[in-house]
């Protein structure tokens, strides 16, 4: 075979319909897929991310060899294997000859500023075709977003089911408004029935998979045990098949709550099929569409879900895009301390804490509120440096690609973009957690108390939080009712309250730096 092109697909370029791949002849091209050590290691990725990222990309090749593709696939204990992306094509090529190199474009800064440079690096001419994946390529949300005072997400979602027609009736919303959160939200309780995510068993690839990377990384964060991720397109749509019938009906209600040993709720546990390519996003809105529009789903669960793709992973897409590779080193509120290592062992007296970091261990997943509004909520509070914070997130949930999980740490966590994504920080305190789940019944520390030993934490750190950051935050409408309640306490009163956060800081092993 005369090879003119070879195609390189990346882990997380595993759809059918890729860009790379459009147009391409089976009898003039190979496609490359490589299991490189650069990528296994330029963050501390979850052990099970690692397992599904390469049983996904083992799986495809045998795919896309069943369509009648030529693949050249390179395993991470080839010996040969050069550990790089640029070393695996440029072998790639000297074997097979290729004229050009055709790549769809990479989902982070750091390739994508890589790739700029292989065309001179490699010798030939590299094409890097847009990922079209997407409902708005950047072009469309540069379009939207230019000449805006706030990029505000609810007002790009809206933008956006226009173009779509997604939950639309003419030129309204369907069911009148363009958000249902008002009804959602609401805690839940044990004696729910909970619907449980479809399981794959592991196959023979996944198994060899499972256990190289048991062997190569033994020490890397995240438990191998019961993996029952899908790794093809076939299995991820009964997944999610399963997920439309059992649980979004209740998606919308149950959103925000949290529930000690129930790590699924009503979540569709999607993310990293969608990110990787094994869903397509687009598809995936329509179905839900189709769910309500046929009755079996009411408005505000298929609204809500809706939101979250159409409005949430498009917009963050957006601005990670716009923002550019700085983005990552934005520290607007001036947090240096270190992540703590309970991040990593979940040994703390949090129960909260402890259960959303072992279940990350153990599951590499955490639903929203879980990552918002635990882990990232404490890291808000406590003054972590919001690089280090950003680098956990995207090592140890199997979903987590920078595109998207930057702008959710960074941004919408953090609050280190000074508020160009998060209209106020999601900073809360005790209560929050206590009336959207069960952890607090089972801590060592009291909810209800404000300061002092024993003292819930996130009580502890809160005020002080609003106390440090008063010159920046004081002037923001959605924290007045808080900034009104400290200006009533005297300057006794809150110079105790930040003694005894950083009292708290000091009993969590944590600064002064
Ligand atoms: P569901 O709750 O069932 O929601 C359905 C889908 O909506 C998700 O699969 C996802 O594709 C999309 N979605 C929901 N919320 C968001 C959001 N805020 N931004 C983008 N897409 C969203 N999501 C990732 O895909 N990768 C990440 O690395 C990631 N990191 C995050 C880090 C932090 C600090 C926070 C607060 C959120 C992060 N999210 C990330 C967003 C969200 O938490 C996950 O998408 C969601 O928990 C995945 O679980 P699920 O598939 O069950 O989602
Ligand atoms: C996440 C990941 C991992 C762990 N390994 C590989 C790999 O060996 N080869 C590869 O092509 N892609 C891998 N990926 C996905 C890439 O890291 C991802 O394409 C970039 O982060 C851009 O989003
Ligand atoms: Fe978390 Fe505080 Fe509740 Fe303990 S008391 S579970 S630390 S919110």
């Amino acid at each position: 075979m005369a090879v003119e092109t070879l195609i390189l697909l990346l882990g997380d370029q595993l759809s059918l319909d890729i860009a790379s791949m459009r147009g391409a002849d089976p009898a003039t091209s190979v496609v490359l897929l490589a299991e490189v050590a650069a990528e296994a290691d330029y963050v501390w990725h979850h052990r099970k991310k690692l397992a599904f990222v390469f049983s996904a990309m083992r799986h495809h090749a045998a795919a896309l060899r069943a369509a009648g593709w030529t693949v050249d696939y390179v395993e991470l204990d080839d010996p040969q294997n050069s550990g790089t992306l640029q070393g695996e094509v440029a072998r790639a090529l000297a074997r097979h000859g290729a004229a050009r190199v055709v790549v769809t474009e990479a989902g982070e800064w750091r390739l994508r500023e890589a790739m700029a440079g292989w065309s001179a690096a490699l010798g030939v001419p590299v094409e890097l075709r847009a990922d079209d994946r997407f409902f708005a390529s950047e072009a469309d949300f540069a379009a939207w977003a230019d000449g805006r005072k706030a990029l505000r997400m609810e007002y790009f979602y809206r933008a956006m089911r226009r173009t779509t027609g997604l939950l639309m009736e003419g030129g309204d919303p369907a069911g009148g408004r363009w958000n249902f959160d008002a009804e959602n939200r609401k805690p839940a309780s044990r004696d729910l029935l909970m619907p449980r995510p479809r399981r794959v068993a592991p196959d023979a690839i996944t198994a060899d998979v499972l256990a190289m990377v048991a062997a190569r990384f033994p020490d890397r964060f995240g438990s191998l045990d019961d993996f029952w991720f899908a790794v093809t397109a076939a299995e991820a749509e009964a997944q999610f098949d399963a997920f439309v019938a059992d649980a979004l009906p209740r998606f919308g209600d149950y959103q925000d709550a949290m529930l000690a040993g129930e790590p699924w709720l009503y979540h569709s546990v999607i993310a990293l099929y969608l990110n990787v390519g094994l869903l397509d996003a687009r598809a995936v809105c329509w179905r839900v569409e189709a769910a309500w529009r046929a009755g079996n789903v009411p408005i505000n669960a298929a609204e809500g879900f809706i939101r979250q793709i159409l409005g949430w992973r498009e917009y963050v897409r957006g601005i990670y895009w716009r923002e550019g590779p700085d983005y990552a080193r934005r520290n607007a509120l001036e947090a240096h301390h270190p992540l703590p290592d309970f991040y990593w062992s979940a040994d703390t007296h949090m129960a909260c804490m402890r259960a959303c970091i072992e279940q990350t261990r153990d599951t590499a997943y955490a639903h929203h509120i879980q990552r918002l509004m635990v882990t990232g909520n404490f890291a808000l509070l406590a003054g972590i440096d919001p690089h280090a914070v950003h680098l956990w997130y995207l090592a140890v949930y199997a979903d987590a690609y920078e595109w998207v999980e930057l702008p959710n740490t960074v941004g919408m966590s953090q609050f280190a973009d000074g508020g160009l994504l998060a209209s106020k920080p999601y900073a809360a305190s005790g209560a929050y957690i206590d009336r959207m789940s069960d952890y607090c019944a089972g801590c060592r520390y009291d909810v209800k108390a404000k300061a002092g030993a024993g003292a819930c934490p996130f009580n502890r750190l809160y005020w002080p939080f609003l106390i440090r950051h008063q010159p920046r935050l004081a002037g923001n409408p959605r924290l007045s009712p808080m900034y009104r309640t400290l200006a009533r306490w005297d300057a006794g009163r809150r110079a105790a309250l930040v003694a005894d956060g950083a009292e708290c800081l000091r009993e969590l092993g944590i600064g002064p730096d």
